[in-house]
Formats: structure tokens, sequence, C-alpha cells
């Protein structure tokens, strides 16, 4: 299997701590996602990473269909198996991808927009949305399982990729936050390498 990636990506983090979680070999293959490589798009239509690519060929994407495929092949080494506690670990990944989503939907409009053709107010209706997701992964924090989940990596991939984009953000405005990414290598000494890093 290969896994087309970049450093700094936190959905492409989640997926590879996830398979090294479940010690699947998988192999990385760094993609620029701005020059649409041919071998990415017929990966992925969309152009996105992470996009995984099985040995038969099949390739998948999204990360949280990517990490459901390792949990399969697993036998549910990611998700828990109750239907009680899969909702739980399911909401909280949901939650942080989608604090990613918006964010990185902000980050754009400022790396790929020319100046004059920036609308702030589409920008701040982004950041109100990672703004009050963040408001709900730090009520969730307590919910997460003891065993580690494609939830403890989604969230971990979200803050470590926010300590990047938005220096110094986390530590000032949400230090619950900022305090469970700090003791996440202690549970995951992986993430020191796999994390979101800079490109
Ligand atoms: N929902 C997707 C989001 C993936 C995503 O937005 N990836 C970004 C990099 S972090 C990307 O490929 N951006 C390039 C683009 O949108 O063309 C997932 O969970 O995998």
């Amino acid at each position: 299997m290969r896994v087309y990636y970049s450093s700094p990506s936190p959905f492409a983090a989640k997926v590879r701590m996830a398979a090294h979680h479940c010690d699947l070999p998988i192999e990385s293959v760094l993609a620029d996602t701005s020059a649409e490589p041919a071998d990415l798009i017929t990966a992925n239509p969309l152009g996105k990473i992470p996009a995984l690519v099985l040995d038969d060929g099949t390739a998948l994407y999204d990360s949280g269909v990517i990490c459901d495929y390792f949990d399969k092949l697993t036998g549910g080494q990611l998700v828990p198996q109750t239907l009680e506690s899969w909702t739980v670990v399911k909401r909280i990944e949901a939650t942080a991808d989608g604090i990613g989503d918006a964010l990185i939907l902000a980050v754009y409009e400022e790396r790929y927009r020319p100046e004059d053709k920036r609308h702030q107010p589409w920008v701040d209706k982004q950041m109100r949305k990672a703004d009050r997701g963040l408001d709900a992964l730090e009520a969730m924090l307590a919910d997460l399982p003891e065993g580690l989940t494609t939830a403890h990596f989604a969230v971990a991939a979200l803050l470590g990729w926010m300590e990047l984009r938005f220096k110094g953000m986390l530590a000032a405005e949400r230090p619950e936050l900022a305090r469970w990414l700090a003791a996440f290598p202690a549970h995951f000494p992986a993430y020191v390498e796999l994390g979101p890093r800079p490109a």
C-alpha cells in the first residue's frame, strides 16, 4: 500500500499515525497538491491528500474512509465496536476533521487568492466554525476512550497542524487543547516523526 501525503497535512498525518498504530506497512509518497501531479490525480480525482493506493491498485481517499479501511483490515484496532463508544469516537473524529476543513479553507483564501479578491466575511465564517468546533472539542476530550482510536489521531493531527499554521494560538486561547497535545507523544511516541511537520 502507498499513501500520498505532505509533511504538514493534518489529514495525511492522521492516516499515517493510524497505519503505524495498526502495524500496517505503507509506503509514503510526497505529493504537491498545487502541482496536481498525474499519479495523485489518477489515485484521487479530487487531487487531495491523503490518498491510499492498495496493492491491487484500488485507491481510497478521505482520511476517515482510509482509517475505516485500516480498522476493517485489522479487525477493529482503531474504532471501538460497541455502538455507544463507536458514536463517541466518530463524533470526535468528525469534529476534529471539520475544524481542519474550515481552517484549511481560511488558509487557502490567503494562500491562493490575490489580496484584492479575498472575501473576509467568508474567512470569518470559517473561523467561527473552527471556534465553535474547538469549543465542542474541548468539551469532548474527557470522552475519549483510553486506548488510541481514529479520534485521537484526528485530534492530534489537527492540533499539531494548528501549531504550525496558527503559531501560539493554542497556548494563548486553548490551553487545555495545548496541554492535551503536549501529552500525546507520551501515549504515541511516533507522533514526533509522523505528526504534522513543516514542508
Ligand atoms: N476530507 C478530506 C480532506 C483532505 C484535504 O483537505 N487535504 C488537503 C491537504 S491537508 C488537500 O489535499 N488540499 C489540496 C486541495 O484541496 O486541492 C480528508 O479527510 O482526507
